[in-house]
This record gives C-alpha cells, sequence and structure tokens, in this order.
C-alpha cells in the first residue's frame, strides 16, 4: 500500500517538472506581450474579458438549444459559452444511459409511431421553457421533433427526458414547442400538410389534406402532457409554419404562419417546376390567428371528431365558433413572434426585405365588427391586411426570426441572405443598427427574449454556416453559435462557439438563479420517471431472485465495488440487474457496462436503474464500471457466469492471492491504518474547529465521509476478528478493505478542508 502512495507522489512531482519546463515559454510574459505575439487588439481583450469565467464560476444565464439532427437538446452557460450538457430526447445517448437502462427505454417505447415504428433519432427545432404569468419558472422544458411529429417534455430538476408524446394525426411537425403564458397548453402546429386518418390518399387530392395544431394540456403537478385533455384544430393544408403565443392583452390567441398557401405539388422528376418554385409564387401567405381559450371551451362542450384517438375540432366548426381567423403576411414568412406587451405581432417574410408588424388591438376590432376582406377556400375569414398592421419596415435580405430586447419597442432579427442580425425599433418603425455574423444566421435569441420581461444583456446568433471560422475537420463542419453584447447602443460581438452535435434551430435562455437542480436523487429513485424505484434496495440488504429461466439481480453500488459481483446464470436466461447508486457524494456517479452486450447505465448517487438482457449465451462476461470513480475504479468489477444448459453451477475457488500472510504483515498493515486514522482525526479536527455548518457543500462532504469511516470501523471490526482466530488471510483482506475506506473518507475530508479554506471560514470557540 506504501508503495502504491509513494509511486503517486513521485508521479506528481515528474508531471509537476515536466510542467514547468514546457510552460517557461510564455509564463513570465505580461498581458502586453501575450496581445502582441498572439496578434490581438484591445477590443479582443475586451470582449475575452467579458466571456472568460475563472474556475469554479458560474454563467450568469444557461441556454437550451435544440440539436436538430441530433435529436436532442444542448445546454450552454451564457456569457461562457461553455457547453455544460448534452440532454438526450429522441435519441439514445449512452454517457446517460438513455435509451439503455429499462426505465428510459420505456419512454423511448411510448414515443413509437402510431403505426408501432421504433424512431432513435429525432429532428429537434424549438425548445421552450414552463412559464408563470408569462415568464419563464425554471420547472420544465419542452421540445418538438419535427420528423415524427412528437412533443417532449424534460423535467429541470435532472435535466432529463420524461416524457415524450406522440400525435397521431400529424405528419410533421414544426411550430412547435410553444407555451402559453401559465402552461396550460404545448402548442405543436404541423408543416407538412397530409390526411388526418394517416391514410393514403392520391396527391391529385392535395386539396383535401390538412394541416392542424395541437394543444397538448400540461399537468404541471405531474410534469406530465395529458393526452385525454388535448385537442386539434384542424387547418387547410397551408405548409403552417411557426408559432408565437400571446402575451397580456393577446394571452389568449395563438398566432401559426403559412409558408405555402399556393398548395403547389412539385414533381420535378416529372418534369413539374419544384416544389420551391410554386411555394413562393404568390406576393403574400397567411398569418392563421387562433382563440386557443375558445377553443378549450369548445372542446370541453365535446364539438369535436377523434380523429386516430385525438380530439378534433373540426375546420367548419372552428369558423363556426369564431375561433379561427386569417391575416395575409408576406411573402414566405418564417418567424412569428409575439412582443413582450403582448400588442404586437412581429412576422418576418423571408422573401421580402420588410418585417411586418401587426397590431393584436386592431385584429380584435376588425373581428368583433366581422370586418372580413374576405374568405379562403375553406371558408376561413380574412382580415384585411392594412387594416391589420401597425408598420412595415425594410430590413434587409432574408429576414427570418426575431428577439426582444428588455429595453420597449427594441427587437432583433436575423438576416439570413444578408448575414446579419439587425436591431430596429418595432414601435416607430426605424432600423437602429447592424452588425454581421458568420455566416447566414437562422434563429437569434436574447435572454429570456420570448417573455413578457425580456432580460437583454446577451444576443446569440445561430448561424448555419462556419465556413471558415475554425479549426477544419473536413467537409462536415460545426455550426457557429456567436455571442453578441447588447447592453449598449452598438451591438458588439464578443465570442464564436463551434458546437459540433446536430443543428440548433431555436435556442432558449433563462437566469441561472430560476434553476434548482438537484444534486442527488432521494435514495432509490427511478429518475426517468422521478418516483422511487420498486428495484431499490439498501446496502445489507441485495439478493439475487431466481426462478426458472430468470436471474434477477437486486444491487448496490459504491466506491469501488458492486454487490453482487459475481452472478451466476443459465444459457438462455434472462438476467435483470437492478442497481442501486448508494453514493451521496456530489458528482460519485458509477457506471455499469457488461461486456460484449448492449448495456450501459449511468449511476448517479441515489438513482437505480435496470439493464435486462435476454437470452443469454453461455460465457464468461465481466462486468465494470465506466465512469472514473476512485483510485480503484478498475477494480469496480464482477462477473456475469453463464454456465451452457444443463451444466454445473462453479463457485469461485477459495480466496488466494498467491501469497500467504503472516501476522507480521497483518500487523505492518495495522499500524499504517492507524496512522492514516490519525490523519483523518486531524482534517476533522480542522474541520470541527470552523463554522463548516454554513457551508451546504461541506455538510454534504461531511456526511459523506462519515459514512466511508462507517464504513471503515465495520471492515476493522472483520479484521480484528480474523485476526483473534488467527486466520491472517481474511484479517490481512479487511485490513485492506478498511484502508480502502479510509482512503475515500480522507479524499472527501481534504476536499471539504480546501474548500473551507478558500472560502472564508470562520474559527469557532
Ligand atoms: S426554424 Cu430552423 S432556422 Cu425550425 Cu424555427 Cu428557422
Ligand atoms: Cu465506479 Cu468507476
Amino acid at each position: 500500500m506504501k508503495s502504491r502512495l509513494m509511486k503517486t507522489t513521485m508521479l506528481a512531482s515528474a508531471l509537476g517538472m515536466t510542467a514547468a519546463f514546457v510552460g517557461s515559454a510564455f509564463a513570465d510574459e505580461s498581458l502586453q506581450d501575450v496581445m502582441k505575439r498572439r496578434n490581438l487588439t484591445e477590443e479582443n481583450v475586451l470582449a475575452a474579458a467579458k466571456t472568460y469565467t475563472p474556475t469554479g464560476g458560474r454563467d450568469e444565464f444557461l441556454s437550451f438549444a435544440s440539436g436538430g439532427q441530433y435529436g436532442g437538446v444542448i445546454v450552454f452557460g451564457i456569457p461562457s459559452m461553455r457547453i455544460i450538457k448534452y440532454i438526450a430526447v429522441f435519441n439514445r445517448e449512452p454517457w446517460q444511459g438513455f435509451g439503455y437502462d429499462d426505465e428510459s427505454k420505456a419512454i423511448l417505447a411510448s414515443s413509437k409511431t402510431p403505426e408501432g415504428k421504433p424512431i432513435t433519432w429525432g429532428d429537434t427545432h424549438h425548445p421552450n421553457l414552463s412559464k408563470t404569468n408569462g415568464d419563464y419558472d425554471g420547472q420544465y422544458l419542452f421540445i418538438n421533433d419535427k420528423s415524427t411529429p412528437r412533443i417532449a417534455v424534460i423535467g429541470l430538476k435532472d435535466f432529463e427526458t420524461r416524457q415524450i408524446v406522440v400525435n397521431p394525426i400529424l405528419t410533421t411537425d414544426h411550430g412547435g414547442a410553444f407555451v402559453t403564458n401559465n402552461t396550460e397548453y404545448v402548442v405543436e402546429a404541423s408543416q407538412y400538410p397530409g390526411t388526418l386518418d394517416r391514410k393514403y390518399q392520391g396527391l391529385d387530392k392535395f386539396n383535401d389534406y390538412r394541416g392542424g395544431i395541437t394543444y397538448w394540456k400540461f399537468n404541471r403537478q405531474k410534469g406530465m402532457i395529458e393526452p385525454e385533455n388535448s385537442f386539434t384544430i384542424e387547418l387547410p393544408p397551408y405548409s403552417q409554419d411557426l408559432t408565437s403565443t400571446g402575451k397580456g392583452p393577446s394571452n389568449d390567441w395563438s398566432f401559426t404562419n403559412s409558408l405555402c398557401t399556393e398548395r403547389y405539388v412539385g414533381g420535378i422528376e416529372s418534369g413539374r417546376p419544384p416544389f420551391e418554385a410554386g411555394c413562393s409564387a404568390h406576393d403574400t401567405d397567411l398569418l392563421h390567428v387562433i382563440n386557443w381559450k375558445k377553443a378549450e371551451a369548445v372542446f370541453k362542450a365535446g364539438k369535436v371528431e377523434k380523429i386516430n384517438g385525438m380530439a378534433v375540432i373540426r375546420l367548419k366548426t372552428a369558423i363556426d365558433e369564431g375561433l379561427l381567423y386569417l391575416v395575409p403576411e408576406p411573402k414566405s414568412p418564417h418567424g412569428v413572434d409575439v412582443s413582450p406587451d403582448g400588442k404586437y405581432v412581429v412576422v418576418s417574410g423571408k422573401l421580402d426585405t420588410h418585417d411586418s408588424v401587426y397590431d393584436f388591438d386592431k385584429m380584435q376590432k376588425l373581428i368583433e365588427a366581422k370586418d372580413f376582406a374576405g374568405k379562403d377556400p375553406y371558408g376561413i375569414p380574412i382580415l384585411d391586411m392594412k387594416k391589420s398592421l401597425h408598420v412595415q419596415v425594410a430590413l434587409g435580405l432574408g429576414p427570418l426570426h426575431n428577439q426582444f430586447d428588455s429595453k420597449p419597442c427594441i427587437v432583433y432579427t436575423s438576416l439570413y441572405v444578408d448575414s446579419q442580425v439587425v436591431k430596429w425599433n418595432y414601435c416607430e418603425g426605424k432600423v437602429l443598427d447592424k452588425i454581421p455574423v458568420f455566416y447566414n444566421i437562422g434563429h437569434l435569441m436574447t435572454m429570456e427574449g420570448d417573455t413578457e420581461h425580456p432580460k437583454g444583456k446577451y444576443l446569440v446568433a445561430l448561424n448555419k454556416l462556419a465556413i471558415d471560422r475554425f479549426d477544419p475537420v473536413g467537409p462536415l463542419h460545426p455550426q457557429n453559435e456567436e455571442l453578441i453584447d447588447i447592453s449598449g447602443d452598438k451591438m458588439k460581438l464578443l465570442y464564436d462557439m463551434p458546437l459540433p452535435l446536430g443543428e440548433p434551430h431555436y435556442a432558449v435562455a433563462i437566469s441561472l438563479d430560476k434553476l434548482k437542480p438537484l444534486v442527488r436523487y432521494k435514495y432509490g429513485t427511478n429518475s426517468r420517471t422521478e418516483e422511487a424505484s420498486p428495484f431499490a434496495v439498501r446496502p445489507g440488504s441485495e439478493h439475487i431472485d431466481r426462478s426458472p429461466g430468470k436471474v434477477e439481480v437486486f444491487g448496490t453500488v459504491i466506491r469501488s465495488h458492486y454487490n453482487p459481483e459475481i452472478v451466476q446464470a443459465q444459457e438462455g436466461d434472462t438476467v435483470i440487474y437492478h442497481w442501486t447508486n448508494a453514493e451521496r457524494a456530489e458528482d460519485e456517479t458509477h457506471g455499469f457496462a457488461v461486456a460484449q452486450h448492449d448495456v450501459q447505465l449511468s449511476l448517479e448517487p441515489g438513482k437505480t436503474a435496470s439493464a435486462t438482457i435476454q437470452n443469454v449465451k453461455a460465457g464468461v462476461y465481466p462486468y465494470y464500471c465506466t465512469e472514473f470513480c476512485s483510485a480503484l475504479h478498475l477494480e469496480m468489477e464482477g462477473y456475469l457466469m453463464v454456465a451452457p444448459k444443463g451444466g454445473a453451477v462453479a463457485q469461485p475457488a477459495a480466496f488466494s492471492t498467491g501469497q500467504t500472510y503472516t501476522k507480521a504483515d497483518f500487523d505492518k498493515q495495522y499500524k499504517e491504518n492507524l496512522d492514516t486514522q490519525a490523519v483523518i482525526d486531524s482534517v476533522v479536527a480542522y474541520i470541527t474547529s470552523v463554522n463548516y455548518k454554513d457551508f451546504p457543500t461541506v455538510v454534504a462532504l461531511v456526511s459523506d465521509a462519515t459514512d466511508q469511516l462507517n464504513f471503515a470501523k465495520d471492515a476493522r471490526a472483520k479484521a480484528d476478528d480474523f485476526s483473534k482466530k488467527g486466520d491472517w488471510q481474511n484479517a490481512m483482506l479487511w485490513a485492506n478493505q478498511w484502508w480502502q475506506y479510509q482512503v475515500k473518507a480522507a479524499d472527501i475530508g481534504l476536499r471539504a478542508k480546501t474548500y473551507l479554506e478558500q472560502n472564508g471560514a470562520k474559527k469557532v470557540k
């Protein structure tokens, strides 16, 4: 044991020497020297200082970006632009065990298509946060999958996906996930028209195809969408696009635009002009103006038709009940965004150089007076565009998306073709500033910029192309997310962040102080449902249940062993492992992989997760921990032993290290353990001499160290017992195990001591 410690010390000093040697080239430079050597301007250095976060520092905001084809969500900090987490949603993600443990497999299984097809990816576009009175509350995140019309619910206690609902009547969705002001509904609008019953119907009947907008009822207490309390409004086959929900005076309304009211069907292979030609033929498309509060009442009154189990308000009902209107919008529009005060609806026409600002009050008056400019082919009343508009402002080429500032009347719009962000005043219709971005920006995001109280400060440009911005890595480039300072009159570019996993579309950012994530799970939690797992066991009550054809393991993991470590089975058995991580220490995650099997669990402190292996083949399969959790991580292992059918199950041979221990060996180890205890006692004396109870982080560390010391006490008692019997072999083993627990306790104790010293702990009497 001693030699192992000495080796470590030698290694550390060797590394220290190497680092000093390599670093001497510019370790002594001044700031001016560095600026000169790296060719940095003062502005560069200022930008760096605005984003740099010293070790242990925190961000002001946390951002959730959709991952596009990655199928999940990307979490990064602002202003540091450090990626903090990838959240698996519609995709399998082995690091988090998502789609690998039985608990999350159940979530992915529930997200099959109505026809029963399992899908292991998603095309995520629009994340949105739960809101209370129009502002983010930090409880839940929602996101859509465009490719298979689905909405996912992510809990922000542990940043994990907890539910996926599948839309049974739409072909695709794009105008989701948007959230009403008190998270009553999560909105999902279709994109490409289809048949609501999902049956075949020829393209000659395209005008009979339909779109729809689904209002998924969210139960905040359960943290779940309730499909039985959700409904869809049938819409014409106009290729609905983005949606924005109302605020303040427009609270009860939602707005969904459309990109192909031409209802054009391409067919380039048979000589027809392509979709893009026909779908951009008209100068205007149509914005859907929907009273969802009224629709809810219509749904509750039962004026719906069930299609594939979904309650549908048919078009005719929607028209008769006065909950659906249209207003022309130029031209092949994309972004639609309701202003923070809820009075204006800002629409970007991709093929128009203008943004159009609609006045909600004017539209209401037209609706009340039944002052319509006409009807569409499906009988939906159309409001007059001019009479509905507040102002139109020429911004540049390819306006896409809009986000609001904390300053009144200020909005930012992305210009895809121009590769610019434009800052303008939507009350007065004035352009204020423009900044180039690299390149071809899609969405943009300001802090809490789609709520009733945007926070301003920063803007992130979510650029579609990076081209020459980063170190080349082949034809597939990362995306380029650019951080822009918007606190002054002029926008200032601060930072380029390469994002090399999927393509974010929209992103949302929330003040860090609104989030209250867990440090550890309550002991034995199924993290995917946040409920107590029926498979959790406490240390000391681990067991293996056997029945014909089945071996079920109820085990625990703690540094650095599994209990049980040897599992015997027979060929053809189903083997089920349930592991509970008995650690309480922050960040002490263990993994669980079974060699040559598709099994990889992530076991965070307190979590219970399961893995089922069906029809095991005869063989020797080590299982091991996949997180480097302690000095003896590599020894955190076990064996799944699968005997051939009818073959005998052999027990491990009697213990032998190939060395016979003597009393002298044992006494030597015993003394070392007592010396180690003296070191631990001195650390404990320091900790208890200061006001450690004022530091929750330290309190948690102390409780974990106390656990380890109790385990050490048990091991010491066993060592004592065996030594009394003169069984030096077992006595020595338990003395070693005692020392293992001591080392863990010492490690935690020293971490607590460092924390206290760095955070100004004070002596107590
Ligand atoms: S969309 Cu991709 S840039 Cu799906 Cu909101 Cu506009
Ligand atoms: Cu547990 Cu490595």
